[in-house]
């Protein structure tokens, strides 16, 4: 997810801090690259416009020039400026005060509806809520099969009429939905490949027939600037609250994640990342602003951490972070607290400094590798693991004999881990972790 994006601008980001004293010239320098890395990352050019403007009012001024830490007083706000343009702080959505509450997805054909709803189910329910869906797609063949399969696969319950027009098919479910007790009715409608009419009117009607309390417009992230011309493209016939961005995990630019807010003013409500059930997040535009800005999503993490690992698990794993006590032992246990929550690579994104570390090792983390690292970790003693300076070569070819590895990969680790070690301690010392704990006051 935005991993183009992200190392650009880590690279503009590293010119401004390795200059002690920043001059007017300097920050116009960065703020001329920085345009230059949105517009190349399929950003409106509106929007870009309107982000380096704002960006320059706050930087270029005698109070931030002359300050201490010049070169992070312009990441803040850059941070900020994107925080905004992202769409500020995260929306919920609307609930009916009567339930059912009935949420209207809507979008073209591929963009990720019916996935989407599912997903939104799943996490509703994990909500406490009590959800169901309506299978109103009835001209693709497959379509309320697929739904079928997705309720099934979920436990969702679906509901679907034959032989009744999507209005009606909506309208019944609705109906069936308030009798039978689900207080959230989510409807899953037909899309085409491109605008049309007929399409929209349908829309139009189901719309005015069941009046939903949320109608979310679904639009594939990775076709770019094409999404928002679709979202305004729709917004000529339908009225929306806000949108569910799909595929994100596909997009590395994230030129319609920035733009989506600004040029249509509704709000990215909710995020796809993947094609898993769970692959479905709440939009927070302040921590998708740090993690475009390779700050890591510290957040986002602890969160999913939370569901797995208890809270105080979290917070020591905090406090060693922050007191530069990381060692193999926590990592080991990181290790298998993450893979419970799957894609790895995608939590250790997250963590400020290692999204970087696992490019830069090239760390590639699947199972397989996993599990090697865990038969390494496991081979050294409690010592070792607290201290691994003390690994000298005997120990290591100790441990890779233990583990059934080799010594290059006993090497390779240690090497991983104390570069690890020292990005985390990057970010703690030299107040760059007390801008960070500024941001991510926790
Ligand atoms: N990688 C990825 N694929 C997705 C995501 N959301 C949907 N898809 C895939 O996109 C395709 C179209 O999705 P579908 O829900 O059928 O779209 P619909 O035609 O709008 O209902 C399917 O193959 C999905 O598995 C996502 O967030 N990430
Ligand atoms: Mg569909």
């Amino acid at each position: 997810m935005f991993d183009t994006l992200n190392d650009r601008i880590q690279a503009v980001f590293s010119k401004l801090k390795g200059r002690g004293k920043l001059t007017e010239k300097d920050v116009e320098a960065a703020l001329k690259e920085l345009r230059l890395v949105l517009l190349e990352a399929d950003v409106n050019y509106k929007v870009v416009k309107m982000f380096i403007d704002h960006v320059r009012q706050k930087a270029i001024g005698e109070e931030v020039i002359k300050s201490v830490t010049p070169a992070q007083q312009v990441v803040k706000i850059i941070y900020d400026e994107m925080t905004e343009i992202l769409g500020g702080s995260s929306r919920s959505l609307n609930f009916a005060t009567h339930p059912p509450s009935v949420i209207m997805l809507v979008g073209l054909q591929g963009s990720g509806k019916t996935t989407a709803a599912a997903k939104l189910a799943v996490m509703l329910r994990h909500q406490g809520r009590n959800p169901c869906l309506v299978a109103a797609d009835i001209y693709r063949p497959a379509a309320v099969e697929q739904l079928q399969i997705l309720g099934e696969k979920t436990g969702v319950p679906v509901s679907y009429f034959k032989h009744k027009s999507a209005v009606e098919i909506c309208s019944l479910s609705v109906e069936w939905a308030s009798r039978t007790g689900y207080d959230v009715v989510i409807l899953d409608t037909a899309g085409r490949l491109h605008i049309d009419e007929e399409m929209m009117q349908e829309l139009v009607e189901i719309k005015e027939r069941v009046n939903p309390s949320e109608t979310l417009l679904v639009v594939d992230a990775m076709t770019g600037q094409e999404a928002v011309n679709v979202a305004l493209a729709f917004l000529e016939s339908i009225e929306f609250d806000g949108i569910i961005l799909t595929k994100m995990d596909g997009d590395a630019r994230g030129g319609a994640a920035l733009s989506m807010k600004t040029v249509t003013g509704r709000p990215i409500k909710l995020v796809s990342i993947g094609e898993k059930m769970e692959d479905m997040e709440i939009f927070h535009p302040d921590r998708v602003a740090s993690r475009i800005l390779g700050m890591g999503d510290v957040i986002t993490l602890v969160e999913k951490a939370e569901k797995t690992m208890t809270e105080e698990r979290a917070r020591k794993l905090e406090e060693k972070i922050r007191k530069q006590k990381f060692d193999f032992e926590d990592f080991l246990e990181q290790m298998q607290q993450l893979k419970k929550m799957g894609g790895l690579a995608r939590v250790l994104e997250m963590i400020p400094g290692m999204g970087n570390i696992s490019k830069m090792g090239g760390m590639d983390l699947d199972d397989r590798r996993m599990k090697r690292i865990e038969a390494i970790i496991q081979s050294m003693t409690p010592e070792e693991r607290k201290n691994p300076s003390i690994l000298n070569a005997s120990r290591r070819r100790r441990i890779a004999k233990g583990s059934g590895t080799t010594t290059q990969e006993v090497n390779q680790l240690i090497k991983q881990f104390a570069h690890m070690q020292k990005m985390l301690k990057a970010f703690s010392g030299r107040g760059s972790f007390g801008a960070f704990k500024r941001l991510f006051p926790f």
